[in-house]
């Protein structure tokens, strides 16, 4: 049921690097034909850092890690509207033989599966303002799977501060990449002070091997701010996110199709920046974590 695409095969038993990227941004994140360009331009910004990108997604029951064109554009065919997994979601759809772009809970649990160790993305779910006890599978995900995600944050969406403490309380080592401060998505700060940094990928690699060979502890969430240039300023954020909320309330969206309503909603108000600004932390992350891969799997060899 799980198929190794055989580049990225060939690259795990040689013990290079290898960089999972997932699906659901791809699919639910962002707009066609944005997504489908973003799709390629993350595997080719893995490559160029001297990486073997690995996204993974379930197709036709099979989950993939590492897919093809004919796979990227599936995932995007606004004709099929392909569903979201997230892990709980996953052995249902590989025993229904279904489709499904998979979430970073869902990805997470397949890549370590292959024997991935680091994964970029975008932001990563969390918990959701108000009070609907709408939190996302990802921080449960991090906090069992041995595996370095790469992010800029959770989502701005979020509550971030009750996002940071279940990130805590669930044992999860949030890594600022050069920050002291948790990056809030589309702007570089949050106001919320992070208890770890580090400056290079070696010193994160360091901190992955120790947690791992030495502690065998689970996952680790890399903070990774989004590049000053395409950095939205807070306020502005802000304001939009009040009217995607008030709309989501409106039009009484809950559950799993809430992330990526307020997603397209933050698109649409920003005129397109929105997009921009999540297209260009996400190739930021990649780069990242290509770059911790490599010192991670050159560090093994020593
Ligand atoms: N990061 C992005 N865009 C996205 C997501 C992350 O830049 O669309 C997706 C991820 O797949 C993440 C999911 O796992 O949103 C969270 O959804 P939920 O809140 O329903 O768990
Ligand atoms: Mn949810």
């Amino acid at each position: 049921m799980i198929v190794i695409a055989e580049e990225v095969q060939d690259a795990l038993a040689e013990g290079r690097a290898v960089v999972a990227l997932e699906s659901t941004i791809i699919a639910h994140g962002l707009p066609f034909p944005d997504n489908l360009r973003l799709a390629n331009e993350l595997e080719a910004q893995v490559r160029a850092s001297g990486a073997v990108p690995a996204t993974i997604a379930i197709l036709q029951g099979q989950a993939r890690v590492g897919l093809d064109q004919r796979a990227l554009e599936r995932l995007v065919d606004p004709q099929i509207r392909i569903a979201k997994a997230g892990a709980s979601d996953v052995p249902v759809v590989l025993a229904k033989g279904l489709d499904a772009a998979t979430t970073v809970s869902a990805t997470s649990e397949l890549a370590a599966m292959a024997g991935v160790r680091v994964f970029a993305t975008g932001g990563i779910g969390g918990v959701h303002r108000g009070e609907s006890w709408d939190v996302s599978a990802d921080l449960l995900s991090l906090a069992k799977v041995p595996l370095a995600v790469v992010c800029a944050g959770p989502k701005a969406i979020l509550d971030l501060p009750r996002t940071a403490e279940a990130l805590e309380s669930l044992s999860v080592l949030v890594l600022g990449y050069g920050t002291s401060e948790l990056p809030a998505f589309y702007s570089r700060e949050s106001g919320i002070m992070l208890e770890h940094r580090v400056d290079d990928a070696e010193q994160a690699a360091a901190c992955l091997r120790a947690r791992w060979g030495l502690m065998k502890q689970g996952g680790v969430l890399v903070v990774n701010p989004v590049p000053e240039a395409l950095a939205l300023p807070r306020s502005k954020v802000d304001h939009w996110i009040e009217q995607a909320l008030q709309a989501a309330d409106e039009q009484q969206i809950s559950g799993k199709a809430l992330t990526p309503f307020l997603l397209q909603f933050m698109a649409q108000v920003s005129g397109g920046s929105a997009v921009a600004t999540n297209c260009a932390l996400a190739m930021h992350n990649a780069k990242v974590a290509a770059e911790i891969a490599k010192a991670y799997a050159s560090a093994l060899d020593d």
